[in-house]
């Protein structure tokens, strides 16, 4: 197992779009195990591969609060949506420190691969439902704060910039 590097935002390789997983195999397996590694490391309650620059249609969740049920997705695909949407205040690791509001469909319902390459459905709600679709968001190379106004994310971008050369100048 390895504990990887999280990309920063405004890292244009976050915008790949991620391909299908063609084999579930032990290739992709030590994928989802270092992505859960790193994504408990960052306490994170979600980390898609894009955010480690493989670009693999592969999403690990546990929005537990024992952190004890490890949840991995392989080329999700969301199959119904509620109407009503419901917004909540989101974070990313690619983004420390920034925080804000995002609309999302309230309910899904999401067929997947899992680890042994079997197909699977869940029904998500609440916490795991946003953070399902922001991960997915990852995979189509999408970053919540592509949801902001220009002159939000333009903010943004210029603070995580900042931050990024302090970092380096250290
Ligand atoms: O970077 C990521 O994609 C992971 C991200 C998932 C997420 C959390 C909350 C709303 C939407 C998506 C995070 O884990 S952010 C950091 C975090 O630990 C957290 C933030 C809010 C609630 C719970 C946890
Ligand atoms: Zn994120």
């Amino acid at each position: 197992m390895a504990l990887l590097n999280i990309l920063q935002y405004p890292d244009p390789r976050l915008h790949n779009v991620a391909k299908p997983v063609a084999q579930v195999d032990d290739r992709v397996r030590a994928i989802v195990a270092d992505l859960f590694e790193t994504m408990y490391a960052a306490k994170g309650v979600g980390l898609a591969a894009t955010q480690v620059d493989i670009h693999e249609r592969i999403i690990v969740v546990d929005t537990s609060e024992q952190r004890d049920q490890p949840m991995v997705l392989i080329n999700p695909q969301i199959v119904e949506r509620s109407a009503d949407c419901k917004e909540w205040e989101e974070g990313c690791l690619s983004l420390p420190g920034v925080y804000d509001k995002v609309v999302r469909p309230d309910r899904i319902r999401v067929r997947a691969l899992d680890a042994r390459g079997e197909s699977f459905e869940i029904d998500a709600d609440g916490l795991l439902a946003v953070c399902v679709q922001h991960e997915m968001d990852h995979l189509e190379g999408k970053v919540f704060v592509d949801y902001l106004s220009s002159l939000k994310r333009n903010r943004i971008k210029a603070r995580m910039r900042k931050r990024q050369r302090e970092t380096e100048a250290v």
